[in-house]
């Protein structure tokens, strides 16, 4: 059976899901998204996702037309629906069909669209011997243009700075913020461990708060690692001991060059090796 894609309560063959030309998603980058993954049949913070989606929706004055509960009872249809257990579900909500114009007033009914796919994982040589990351020229958006923490169906400027990375033979790209300082990569949040402290870019820093990141915090806590977050340059990446990067495509994955410099030793690190292990834990429940 084809993939099944639910768009506004009801499922459609992958071929058939289709939305207007006239969406406004489609025409301005006008909607919201989240993007997550499910382990043995369970959403990974599911509630947080949720949280995230709807009050991106709200920042941009945007309607969810159903509530949270029902985005979750249909999230879980659409895994079922695919009999996927672990799997990768995109969640969008685009402002609807309308004219052509910016006026979000002249459109109707926003389109609510669940994917849930297989997922495409990083090579497993990343995760045991680190990424390669560059400082992209493309910097996050200002917050006085569109507020970093919104997650938006506008990603060029990340888009951009992938593309930058991939001229230069790298996965991943690192983003600073109008400020010049470190904020995160195109997809992924970035940590770093000096002499055993691990950090994060505060929420301020132009940052989408990942989900991933805030679950790497907690098992910090656990782990009776010293973890904060701290405002940082380059010059904190370039004499740190350890980095990596989170997010819900990657999970955790360690950095061992930035801009061609290595990290530490070069190797991955200790601290970041406790981690992923725990985050593996935590996600499979073992
Ligand atoms: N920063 C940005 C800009 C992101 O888009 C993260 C950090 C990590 O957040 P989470 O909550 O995932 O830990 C993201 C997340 C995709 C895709 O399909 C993108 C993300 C997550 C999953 C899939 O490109 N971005």
């Amino acid at each position: 059976m084809a993939l099944q894609i639910y768009i506004n309560g009801k499922f459609y063959d992958k071929e058939d899901a289709k939305i207007s030309v006239y969406d406004h998603g489609l025409l301005y980058g006008d909607g919201v998204f989240e993007g997550m993954r499910s382990y043995s049949g369970k959403v990974f913070r599911l509630r947080e996702h949720l949280d995230r989606l709807y009050e991106s929706a709200r920042a941009i004055c945007l309607e969810i037309p159903i509530s949270k509960e029902e985005m979750e009872k249909a999230t879980y249809a659409t895994l079922q629906k695919n009999n996927l257990v672990d799997a990768y579900i995109r969640l969008v909500v685009t402002r609807g069909a309308g004219s052509l114009g910016l006026d979000p007033n002249k459109t109707s009914d926003p389109q609510v669209i669940i994917i849930a796919d297989s997922i495409s994982l990083y090579p497993a040589e990343f995760y045991e011997n680190g990424l390669k990351i560059i400082t992209a020229s493309t910097i996050r958006n200002h917050p006085a243009a569109l507020s970093p923490r919104i997650k938006s169906l506008n990603y060029l400027n990340n888009i951009m700075a992938k593309i930058e990375g991939l001229q230069a033979g790298c996965i991943e790209a690192l983003m600073l913020n109008h400020k010049g300082e470190v904020a995160e990569c195109t997809g992924d949040n970035i940590f770093i461990v000096k002499k055993g402290v691990l950090m994060t870019p505060p929420k301020d820093a132009g940052i989408l708060e990942g989900i991933t990141r805030n679950a790497i915090l907690d098992l910090a806590k656990e782990l009776g690692i010293v973890a904060f977050e701290q405002t940082m340059t380059r010059h904190d990446l370039f004499v740190a001991d350890e980095c990596f990067l989170t997010g819900s495509a990657a999970e955790v994955i360690p950095v061992v060059t930035i801009d061609g410099r290595p990290v530490g030793t070069g190797a991955v690190g200790v601290v970041t090796k406790r981690l992923l292990d725990a985050f593996k834990k935590l996600v499979h429940g073992k």
